[in-house]
């Protein structure tokens, strides 16, 4: 295919497919910080920190204040809470993180909703008035944005095929309004962790919601060469009584992308989906010890990167840096991942 410069609706695709090669490049990752106020909220609980805005905005400062964080992270993940908030000396937050050389990514699905007439799975919503949301937010100065479709798997009961209809149909319309608006969509397909499958379930499972939605990315006219997929790397139920290993998880995984993702796609940015911190980079991590793939292959964590940090901060000002430091030293253990670098030996420095 050959790309023109300028799309029928005036939007420069080539600044489109550098933006999603800067967020790709330089063996770094993404730090999603886009929880909703309720999912900070209930990860403020499980650490004793009060559910607050101002807590919420201490935390987010926390994250893009640590320093150094651009030699790992290309880019960060807002939701429109923080991206209207601003440091504690007024700073406002997307010029911290524009500062500090990070690109800044803006989370506008408005959540994932119940599907009527299919009890137990769900649809993501946030299309209604999204496009005036999106120049919004690119007047803001944000360049890329996230949308999150949530995948329940229960037996061969679950996901039906309705629910990977609606959710691939919803990511392809966000991510063409994101692209006419000119910001890259992080498109984010999550096959949920929870319940007893199998790594095999997961994998099946997986290539037939990647399918749908690059069916209906084509369908829609998304530009493939000016998106970055977000899946969940291919692994078995948390309650599975048979966990693979590694390299179980790192061949599935690749199998299942290789089946369904077109070579056009610049980059692959796995979520973390509740994997703890060093599983996740040593999954990462194989996956780079594989011949290599068509695209890059990164991350995009929220939980494996911030988890051990929001426990150390817990809240107080005084462990500021500690945690900013365990922040660091995730980071790190990714960055070194997508080198095929890491080993368990990281986690002791
Ligand atoms: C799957 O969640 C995304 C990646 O985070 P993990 O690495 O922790 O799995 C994450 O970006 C998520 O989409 C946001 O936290 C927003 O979630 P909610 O449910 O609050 O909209």
């Amino acid at each position: 295919m050959s790309l023109r410069d300028v799309s029928p609706q005036g939007v420069n695709l080539q600044a489109l497919i550098e933006t999603a090669q800067a967020l790709l490049a330089g063996g770094k990752g993404l730090l999603a910080m886009d929880e909703s106020d309720g999912t900070c909220n209930r990860r403020f609980a499980s650490v004793g920190i009060a559910p607050t805005v101002e807590m919420r905005r201490a935390w987010r400062e926390l994250l893009l204040t640590t320093p150094d964080l651009r030699s790992c992270i290309s880019g960060v993940i807002l939701v429109d809470e923080t991206m209207r908030q601003a440091t504690s000396d007024g700073t406002p937050f997307v010029e911290v993180a524009r500062n500090a050389g990070l690109l800044v990514g803006i989370k506008v699905d408005t959540g994932a909703k119940a599907l009527a007439a299919h009890p137990a799975e769900k649809v993501t919503e946030g299309l209604d008035g999204l496009r005036g949301r999106l120049q919004a937010n690119f007047a803001m100065g944000a360049r890329f944005a996230k949308w999150r479709g949530v995948i329940a798997v229960e037996g061969e009961r679950l996901p039906t095929s309705a629910c990977l209809e609606v959710n691939a149909h919803a990511l392809a319309r966000y991510a063409a309004l994101c692209q006419e608006c000119g910001l890259v969509p992080i498109i984010e397909p999550e096959v949920l962790m929870d319940g007893p499958h199998t790594l095999a379930r997961c994998q099946f499972v997986t290539e037939a919601v990647l399918r749908s939605v690059f069916d209906q990315l084509a369908l829609q006219g998304v530009v493939l060469e000016a998106m970055v997929l977000k899946p969940n790397m291919v692994i078995a139920g948390l309650s599975c009584a048979v966990q693979p290993t590694v390299e179980q998880v790192a061949d599935a995984t690749l199998q299942c992308l290789r089946r369904v993702v077109p070579a056009a796609v610049p980059g692959i940015a796995f979520l973390s989906g509740g994997q703890a911190g060093p599983l996740a980079s040593d999954r990462l991590n194989a996956l780079h010890l594989r011949p290599a793939a068509p695209w890059r292959l990164s991350f995009s964590f929220a939980r494996a990167l911030q988890q051990p940090a929001l426990g150390l901060w817990a809240g107080s000002d005084s462990n500021t840096v500690a945690a900013q430091r365990a922040l660091m030293h995730r980071a790190r253990c990714n960055r070194a991942a997508l080198k095929g670098e890491y080993s368990a030996a990281m986690e002791g420095e």
